[in-house]
């Protein structure tokens, strides 16, 4: 069995995440710049499919037309040269001075309008490079000091935002998808839109005419910072066809965002994470959103994304071994209990089924005592993922 990434294997990265230089609140950095054309060509070697960027990690803030005229051609004429594309664009809303108190859901019209200004522009540089989803992710927009800013208030200036910025891509022809990003918290205290719920809730209330325009962005590690099965979550957005794209990665719950390679922690979610994509032919990117340790070196940046891809190859044989394993599949088929009467009286509700099934008696004990045979279930699942079996 190889684990070799190929390129219809559609894994992506941000180059945000091969560049971070170990920078944190303890510490200054530890590893020097990563030129973003060496990045995408790293990317492209080590058998990405594709890549993801905010406008500043490609065009430096503060940069001339011009300037960013010349990195657009440079960035193509590298993309081509190496075989990959740009899946997905973002803009950064959080990093300057300017936005040190929210973007969209600033108190002041001004960074309301230049964070709305940042996204247009970052939106047409998406679609000059050929990216088919937008990510919006409001790292800060939150607070710290609740009398700060009406709750209330900021939805509806988030609101606002989405719409503008929906009808943009739509008035362009762009037909490029808006994914939202959900997070708890950090950097702010508290950040709104925290969880996938929060935010497949908020698009319900969009404007019907860009309502298909956008969807979410989970990311593993948001979802477990919020303590979330993570797993399920994603399958609620997945079922409302919601899913426009997902951050891989890995995550101890409750903690801060720590961006860890894919698979490294909790094995079981993950196996469950690639089965719901696999299973349901999900045709996004598989996209990892992951940080270097702060102890790796310049090269070992590459070997994070290269593990990235090869842990979820090993997770998609299991995958596959598990939807081919008659004894787990046997189990799985067991735990089904079919009757076609109960199944057509309860499908829609009208007078009749509804009289039908008040009337309808049940073997409460028999359905009781029904052996559900759990522990062999999850057993043989552990053995499967540990290569026992
Ligand atoms: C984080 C965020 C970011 C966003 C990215 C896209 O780690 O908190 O996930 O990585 O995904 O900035 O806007
Ligand atoms: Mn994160
Ligand atoms: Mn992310």
């Amino acid at each position: 069995m190889s684990f070799e990434p190929k390129k219809e294997d559609h894994f992506t990265t941000g180059l945000w995440c091969t560049a971070f230089n170990g920078r944190e609140v303890f510490g200054t950095p530890v590893r020097p710049p990563l030129d973003p054309m060496d990045n995408i060509r790293g990317l492209a070697r080590i058998g990405c499919y594709g890549f993801a960027y905010h406008d500043d990690d490609l065009v430096p803030f503060g940069s001339s037309t011009s300037e960013r005229d010349r990195i657009v051609s440079e960035a193509k004429r590298v993309m081509d040269g190496e075989g990959i594309r740009n899946t997905m664009a973002t803009c950064n809303l959080f990093e300057q001075p300017v936005f040190k108190d929210g973007a969209f859901t600033s108190n002041d019209v001004r960074i309301r309008s230049f964070a709305v200004q940042k996204s247009l522009k970052a939106i047409d540089l998406g679609a000059e490079l050929g990216a088919n989803t937008y990510v919006m992710w409001g790292g800060r927009e939150g607070l710290e000091v609740e009398a700060s800013k009406n709750p209330v208030e900021s939805v509806k200036r988030y609101r606002e935002a989405v719409e503008f910025l929906a009808h943009y891509i739509q008035d362009q022809g762009y037909g490029m998808r808006i994914a939202i990003e959900p997070k708890p918290n950090e950097p702010r205290g508290d950040i709104f839109l925290a969880t996938i719920g929060h935010v497949l809730a908020f698009i319900s209330t969009l404007d019907a005419s860009i309502r298909d325009v956008v969807g979410v962005n989970p990311e593993i590690q948001h979802s477990r910072m919020a303590g979330m099965n993570t797993v399920h979550e994603v399958a609620q957005a997945l079922e409302m066809g919601k899913l426009y794209h997902f951050d891989l990665g890995a995550q101890k719950p409750t903690r801060y965002d720590q961006d860890l390679r894919f698979g490294s922690e909790d094995i079981k979610e993950s196996f469950f994470i690639v089965k719901l994509l696999e299973d349901h032919s999900w045709s996004g990117p598989r996209h990892f959103d992951v940080k270097p340790y702060r102890p790796d070196s310049v090269e070992e940046v590459f070997d994070l994304v290269a593990g990235c891809m090869r842990s979820y190859l090993v997770l998609r044989d299991k995958v596959e071994r598990f939807n081919n394993d008659s004894e787990i599949q046997g189990m799985i088929r067991e735990l089904e209990v079919c009757d076609d009467d109960l199944s057509t009286m309860t499908r829609s509700y009208s007078r009749g089924s509804a009289g039908a099934l008040k009337e309808r008696s049940f073997p409460l004990q028999e359905m009781a005592e029904r052996k559900l045979g759990y522990q062999r279930l999850d057993q043989l699942v552990f053995d499967l993922l540990t290569g026992a079996r």
